[in-house]
């Protein structure tokens, strides 16, 4: 059985100081199997079940800052039927300011247990073997531009020639390019090697070693909740990414609660709703409204609660759209006025065909939100892949901020761990 949350919407949006319409608690019903972008509206919920009616303690940052111009997409989705129904919430973090919450947090009382679902278990191996294969083929335009080289040459100054020109072409970037063929000039003259093939594996492995400091396992144990909060440019993979980690984690035995802080448009918060149902876990959501309230309430949910991760998704935006990088400032701010450690870690996610612009992606984010991690998507497309190398490189003043997950697909299983030596094996296409 699917839990739910749906807050009723805020009668004037002009009034954003208004406590929070009661939110309202409903059983969802099985989602359709259509791709989440879709303009899913799904058919009206079935009548809430009251509970007890608790006025909210929780104190919060006011709106003080207007909310942030809305993204081009217009909210149409209507309420669904209304449902005074709320439930106490734990003593929230002391807040800074004490001033009226934006929107109280909706927590269900305790749910009926969870239907067991069966979930089908790939076998490891197989399932790890075609991801790598995915993996390989997104990356082969570069896999056989840099690994074409080393067929039936010479190891000659050409041959560092080509492969300088080639790690440029797979948006290397300058400096990686430079460390690593220096390294491997170093190494070929120093252990004489005269075959191409073994200057090729001779850079696998300094590809690897260049890499690896990007690789960094995400320690799921270490808070409970773990807040994590996602940001990005629009269409980077941010909502898909989130539904694919909930999978993950779950998996990993923690339970987890996702905040859709994509409060502009109606089938954004569908979207993430939609990944909620197909991983059978609690959404929080709110019909327009303040997304840094959203993301308070579904921390203080959180705790409440228990669960072991709190997800909060948010809008796509632009570094150069300035008011939106405050709106980001502004939701992880508050985000630690509901639990002083949180935000614990602050992902960014980066499309993987990005090529140089993610470096720019990257330190403007970084420069705003503090990021702790990148998952980098779509590695499954036409992407060049270089990107990690001039990350790891700190090309144009990044920090080599570590990545966490790399994506291949759209569905459940498609992101994975990266693996420095993964990586730079499908770079040379090995
Ligand atoms: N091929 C492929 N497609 C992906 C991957 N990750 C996400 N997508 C697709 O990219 C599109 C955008 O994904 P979303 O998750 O909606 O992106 P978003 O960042 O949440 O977008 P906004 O919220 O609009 O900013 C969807 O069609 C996804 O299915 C991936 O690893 N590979
Ligand atoms: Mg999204």
């Amino acid at each position: 059985m699917f839990s739910r949350f749906f807050k009723k919407k805020t009668p004037p949006p002009a009034a954003p100081v208004q406590p929070a319409p009661p939110p309202e608690a409903v059983d969802a019903v099985p989602a359709p199997a259509e791709p989440a972008d879709a303009p899913v509206i799904p058919a009206p919920p079935p009548p809430p079940q009251p509970e007890a009616l608790v006025p909210a303690p929780a104190p919060a940052e006011p709106p003080a800052e207007p909310a942030a111009a809305p993204a081009a997409t217009p909210v149409s989705a209507p309420a669904p039927a209304p449902g005074p129904v709320r439930e106490p919430e734990p003593a929230p973090a002391a807040a800074a300011a004490p001033v009226p919450a934006p929107a109280p947090a909706a927590v269900p009382a305790a749910p009926p247990a969870p239907e067991p679902e069966p979930e089908p278990e790939p076998a490891e191996a197989p399932r790890k073997a075609s991801w790598l294969a995915r993996l390989k083929q997104g990356l082969s335009r570069t896999g056989q531009s840099i690994g074409g080289i080393f067929v039936g040459v010479k190891v000659d100054e050409n041959l560092f020639e080509e492969l300088e020109s080639a790690l440029i072409m797979a948006d290397a970037g300058l400096e990686a390019t430079e460390k690593l063929l220096t390294a491997l000039r170093a190494r070929v003259k120093k252990e004489r090697i005269e075959d191409a093939a073994q200057v090729k594996t001779a850079l696998r492995q300094l590809l690897a070693d260049h890499l690896r400091p990007l690789e960094r396992a995400f320690d799921l144990q270490r808070k409970q909740p773990l807040v994590v909060m996602i940001a990005g440019v629009n269409g980077a993979g941010k909502t898909t990414s989130i539904g694919k980690l909930a999978h993950t984690f779950q998996r990993q035995g923690a339970s987890v609660l996702l905040a859709a802080g994509d409060t502009f448009r109606a089938a954004a918060r569908e979207q993430l709703i939609e990944w909620g149902s197909r991983n059978n876990v609690t959404v929080i959501s709110q019909d327009g409204g303040d997304p840094a309230a959203v993301a308070f309430d579904a921390v203080n949910a959180g705790r409440a609660r228990g669960v072991g991760v709190v997800m909060v998704d948010t809008a796509g935006r632009l570094p150069t759209q300035l008011h939106l990088m405050e709106e980001l400032k502004k939701i992880r701010r508050v985000i630690g006025k509901a639990d002083a450690a949180a935000p614990h870690e602050v992902l960014l996610v980066v499309d993987g065909n990005t090529g140089q612009n993610a470096l720019a992606q990257i330190r403007a984010f970084d420069a705003a939100i503090t990021l702790t991690g990148l998952v980098v998507t779509k590695l499954d497309g036409t992407a060049k892949g270089g990107t990690l190398a001039a990350v790891a490189a700190g090309s144009q003043g990044v920090r080599p901020i570590p990545v966490y997950w790399i994506g291949v697909g759209e569905s459940l299983e498609d992101l994975q761990p990266f693996v420095a030596d993964e990586f730079a094996g499908a770079l040379l296409a090995e």
